[in-house]
C-alpha cells in the first residue's frame, strides 16, 4: 500500500501521542490548544486531487488507488461535481461549499482524502477553475491527461493558473498508457516536458499509468500478474510514496510531532515532580500537625502534677467522710455490739474508702476528660481549615467529636479509675486500722468482762443479803462501766484522729499512685484524637499510590518515544 512505512511510523507516533495525552489528563496537566500543531497536521489524511479533461481517466485513477469502484467512471462525461471522498464508518453523503462530501468505510481513506473533479473542458469547467485556490491546498495535485491527447488547452490553462507553491506539489499523469507503446510514451513525455516549460517555466514530474488495468488487477487477482505490470501502477504508487508520504515536509511533520510529544512528556514529568514534592511537603505538614498534637499531650502530662493536685480536694473530702463514718462505727453502741459478734470494721472501712475514692476519681476524671476533649477540639478546629487549605481535602470533624466523644470520655474515666486499687494499696487503710482496733477491742473486752463480773458479784451479794459487799461492788461495777465508756470514747477519738491524719498525710502517695494511670489515660485519649489525622495520612498515601503507575506509564512512554525517534532516524 502507498506509504506503508510512513503510515506505520505515523500511527505508532500518534498512538504514543494519544497515550501521552491520556497520561496528561490523568495527571491533571493542562493540554495546550492543538489547532495548527504538527500532530494535528500529521493526523489529518493526505489530500489528493485529480484534475483534467473529460474521460482522461481521473476517476479511474482514484479507483485504482483505492482498489474499489469508488468514483463513478465511464466513457460519457461522468463526474459532474467536485466530490471529496473521506473515511466514514458507514456510507454517508453531505455537502460543503458546493462540494459533495462522501463518507465511505474504506481503509485507504483513513490515510488519504481523494478529490475527484469534473473535466476541465466539461460544462462544469467554470466551477473547476473557480475552485483552484481550494485545490491548491491539497498535498498533491495530479493533473491527468489521456495518453491519446496530452495537449488539451483547457487542462494546460489550468496548470498555468496554479500558483508557484501549488506547482511544487503538482504532478502530470499520462493515463491510459496501455494504449501507447513505450516509444510513443517517451515521445509524449518529452513533448509534455517542453509544453510544461513553456506554460509554467518549470518541469513537473510526469508519470504514465494505465489505471484501468491496475483497477482490474486489484479487483480480480486472476488478472493481477498480467495487468499489474502492464499498468505501471506500482511505479505510480512508489512515486506517491516518495512525493507525499516520505517528502521532506512530511518528515518534518513527524520530527515536529516527536518534539511536541517530547515537550508534552516533559510537562508531565515536571507536573509529576511537582505533585511528588507537594505530597512530600504534605507529609511533612502532617508530621508537623502530629507533632503539635504530641506537644499538646506532653504539655498536659507536664501539668499533670498540678491537675492531680486538683484531685486532692476530692481526696480530702473523701478522707473527712471516711473519718465521720469511722467515728460512727467506733461509737459505744456499735463497738459493744461488735465485741460480741466480732469486728470487721477495717475491711468495711476499706471497702467504703474504695467505693468513695473510686467515685471521686471517676468524677474527677469525667471533669478532666471534658477539659482535655475541649483542648483537643480547639486544636482540631485550628488544624482542620489548615488541612483543607493546604491539601484540599476535608479531614471532617475530630475523631473524639459527637458520638465518639462520650465513648472517649468513658474510656478515659475507666483508664484513670484503674488507679483505685493502686491507691488503696498505697494507703494500706485496713492494715493500719487492724492493730489499733484489735488492741482497743481487747481492752474494752477486758473492761466489759470486769463490769459484768463486778455486776454479777454485786447482784449475788445483794441476793444473799450481804449488803456490805453488794453496794461497793455495784459502785465498782459502775465505775468500771465508766472507765469502759471513757476508754471507748478516748480510743475512738484517737483512732479516728490518727486515721484521718495518716490519710491526710498520704495525699502525696495518693497523687503518686494516680500519676501513672492518669498518664496512660491521657496518652490513650490523645492517641484517639490523633486518629483523626490518620485518616488524612491514609488519603495522602492513596494519592501517593496513584503517582506510581503514572510514573511507570511515563517511563514506558518515554522509552517508546525514544525508540520511535531512533527508528525514524534517516
Ligand atoms: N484503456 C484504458 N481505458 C481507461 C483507462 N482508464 C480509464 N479508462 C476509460 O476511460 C473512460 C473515462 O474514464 P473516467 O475515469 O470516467 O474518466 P474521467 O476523467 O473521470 O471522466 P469524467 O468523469 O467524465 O470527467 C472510461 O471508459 C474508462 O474505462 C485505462 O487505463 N486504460
Ligand atoms: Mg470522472
Amino acid at each position: 500500500m502507498v506509504g506503508e512505512r510512513h503510515f506505520a511510523a505515523r500511527d505508532r507516533l500518534l498512538g504514543c501521542f494519544s497515550r501521552i495525552r491520556d497520561l496528561a489528563a490523568s495527571s491533571g496537566v493542562e493540554w495546550p490548544d492543538e489547532s495548527g500543531s504538527a500532530r494535528e497536521k500529521l493526523a489529518r489524511p493526505i489530500r489528493l486531487v485529480v484534475l483534467g479533461e473529460i474521460n482522461a481517466g481521473k476517476s479511474t485513477l482514484l479507483n485504482a488507488l483505492v482498489g474499489a469502484e469508488l468514483c463513478p467512471a465511464g466513457p460519457l462525461p461522468t463526474t459532474q461535481r467536485t466530490t471529496l471522498y473521506r473515511h466514514a464508518s458507514s456510507e454517508r453523503a453531505t455537502e460543503r461549499n458546493g462540494w459533495q462530501i462522501l463518507g465511505r468505510p474504506l481503509d485507504l481513506l483513513r490515510r488519504f482524502e481523494l478529490i475527484d473533479t469534473p473535466g476541465t473542458n466539461s460544462g462544469w469547467r467554470d466551477g473547476v477553475f473557480a475552485d483552484i485556490p481550494r485545490f491548491e491546498k491539497a498535498d498533491l495535485l495530479l493533473v491527468v491527461f489521456p495518453s491519446g491527447n496530452t495537449w488539451t488547452a483547457a487542462t494546460w490553462d489550468l496548470v498555468s493558473a496554479l500558483g508557484d507553491e501549488a506547482l511544487e506539489r503538482t504532478a502530470l499523469v499520462v493515463q491510459q498508457s496501455d494504449q501507447k507503446s513505450p516509444e510513443d510514451l517517451r515521445v509524449i513525455e518529452g513533448h509534455m516536458r517542453d509544453l510544461c516549460l513553456k506554460k509554467v517555466g518549470r518541469e513537473l514530474p510526469i508519470v504514465a499509468v494505465a489505471a484501468g488495468l491496475a483497477l482490474e488487477a486489484k479487483l480480480d487477482p486472476r488478472e493481477a500478474r498480467k495487468s499489474w505490470s502492464a499498468s505501471r501502477f506500482g511505479a505510480f504508487e512508489e512515486f506517491l510514496t516518495a512525493t507525499v508520504c516520505e517528502s521532506p515536509s512530511r518528515r518534518y511533520l513527524i520530527d515536529r510531532t516527536m518534539q511536541e510529544a517530547g515537550d508534552r512528556l516533559r510537562d508531565i514529568e515536571s507536573a509529576l515532580d511537582r505533585q511528588r514534592r507537594s505530597m512530600d511537603d504534605d507529609g511533612w505538614f502532617l508530621a508537623g500537625l502530629e507533632r503539635e498534637a504530641r506537644q499538646l499531650r506532653d504539655l498536659v502530662l507536664e501539668n499533670s502534677p498540678k491537675t492531680l493536685a486538683g484531685a486532692r480536694g476530692r481526696y480530702e473530702n473523701e478522707v473527712a467522710r471516711l473519718s465521720r463514718a469511722l467515728g460512727r462505727m467506733l461509737g459505744v453502741g456499735p463497738t459493744l455490739w461488735r465485741l460480741f459478734v466480732g469486728d470487721a470494721s477495717p475491711a468495711r472501712i476499706e471497702a467504703r474508702l474504695a467505693d468513695g475514692l473510686g467515685e471521686a476519681i471517676r468524677d474527677f476524671a469525667a471533669v478532666d476528660a471534658e477539659r482535655l476533649l475541649e483542648e483537643c477540639e480547639g486544636h482540631w478546629n485550628d488544624v482542620r481549615p489548615r488541612v483543607i487549605e493546604r491539601m484540599g481535602l476535608d479531614p471532617g470533624t475530630a475523631a473524639i467529636h459527637g458520638d465518639g466523644r462520650e465513648a472517649s470520655t468513658g474510656r478515659f474515666v475507666a483508664n484513670v479509675a484503674r488507679a483505685v486499687p493502686g491507691v488503696l494499696g498505697q494507703l494500706r487503710v485496713r492494715a493500719c486500722l487492724d492493730s489499733p482496733l484489735r488492741a482497743r477491742n481487747r481492752r474494752l473486752r477486758f473492761l466489759l468482762a470486769m463490769v459484768l463480773l463486778l455486776t454479777t458479784a454485786a447482784g449475788a451479794c445483794g441476793a444473799l443479803g450481804i449488803d456490805r459487799w453488794a453496794w461497793p461492788l455495784a459502785f465498782a461495777a459502775a465505775g468500771m462501766g465508766g472507765v469502759l465508756l471513757l476508754s471507748a470514747w478516748v480510743s475512738r477519738i484517737r483512732i479516728v484522729g490518727q486515721t484521718r491524719e495518716r490519710l491526710r498525710d498520704s495525699v502525696g502517695r495518693f497523687e503518686t499512685a494516680m500519676r501513672e494511670d492518669y498518664g496512660e489515660a491521657v496518652r490513650a485519649l490523645f492517641d484517639e484524637y490523633a486518629n483523626g489525622l490518620i485518616g488524612v495520612r491514609r488519603q495522602l498515601a492513596d494519592r501517593q499510590e496513584t503517582l506510581k503507575p503514572r510514573q511507570d506509564q511515563w517511563d514506558r512512554l518515554h522509552l517508546e518515544l525514544r525508540s520511535i525517534e531512533q527508528d525514524h532516524q534517516p
